[in-house]
């Protein structure tokens, strides 16, 4: 068999998406519109305090486009507690105006193809811990979207030795770290979890960033040959103070 690479795994994953029903959200009276938005504020300033205990982490963005209005992406340490804030979530007086679009299920997963050998339990490196259980920035701008490695014909990615893809792997890593310090990029496995076989999300002040690295990779074998992708979201960030206008 062929050997497959080991997986660091960190926080749990998911990314709900929604759209919201404006028809029927018109409709409420100004004093129903204050209790949903304070409601909704409140869920949100929950997470910025679980994520400033670094118990998790999350991002509340604003998507561009017909597909969704709103992404959520909530990390917590087990997925019980995921299960646990989606209910709480679902609860919400405004969850009756949202028509869930999309959801991700995953975990931030860091790969070894690249790690170097050590001894040491990477579960105890500093720079894997802050990879594992990250701080999600406030950028200006989310992109997230699924993806899978291909499994046809010749390209089968599944079936190249270690060493070839941990070759493959490295190129792709040049490539991103030429974008270092204007995206920032999260992993999440989902193979057994989800549709797709990786989530990736990435945020930037300078949505043109996402293009063009996202393009510049295509060029690169591990993408041109082996990627196959899911739809893209991207969306601007839509922080607690804003929540009262945008429902408005
Ligand atoms: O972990 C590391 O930072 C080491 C290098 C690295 C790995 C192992 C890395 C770097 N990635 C890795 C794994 Mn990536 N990544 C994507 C996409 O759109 C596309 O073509 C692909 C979507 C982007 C945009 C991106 C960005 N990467 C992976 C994996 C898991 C593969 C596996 O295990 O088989 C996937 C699916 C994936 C996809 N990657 C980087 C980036 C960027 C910006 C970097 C540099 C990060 C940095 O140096 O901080």
């Amino acid at each position: 068999m062929n050997e497959a690479a080991q997986t660091l795994d960190g926080w749990y994953s998911l990314h709900l998406l929604y759209n919201v029903d404006w028809a029927s959200l018109r409709l409420l009276e100004e004093e129903e519109m204050n209790t949903l938005v304070s409601e909704l504020k409140g869920f949100i300033e929950r997470q910025e305090e679980v994520h400033q205990k670094n118990e998790g982490s999350y991002a509340f963005y604003n998507v561009t486009g017909q597909k969704a209005d709103l992404i959520l992406w909530m990390l917590r340490p087990t997925v019980e507690e995921l299960n646990t804030l989606e209910l709480e979530f679902n609860k919400l007086a405004i969850s009756d105006f949202l028509i869930p679009s999309y959801s991700y299920v995953s975990i931030i997963e860091l790969s070894n193809y690249l790690a170097k050998e050590s001894g040491e339990d990477p579960y105890q490196n500093e720079y894997v811990r802050k990879r594992l259980y990250p701080t999600v920035p406030k950028s200006r701008y989310i992109c997230f979207y699924p993806m899978d490695k291909r499994r046809q014909g010749d390209d089968n990615w599944y079936m190249l030795d270690m060493e070839k893809r941990r070759e493959l792997m490295r190129s792709h890593g040049m490539i991103g770290r030429g974008y270092a310090g204007k995206v920032r990029q999260f992993i999440t496995g989902s193979v057994g979890l989800d549709e797709y076989e990786w989530g990736v999300t990435l945020f930037s002040d300078d949505m043109l960033q996402f293009k063009k690295l996202i393009y510049e990779m295509r060029f690169d074998e591990v993408s041109a040959r082996y990627g196959d992708f899911g739809d893209f979201y991207v969306g601007v960030h839509l922080p607690v103070e804003n929540i009262s206008a945008f429902f408005r």
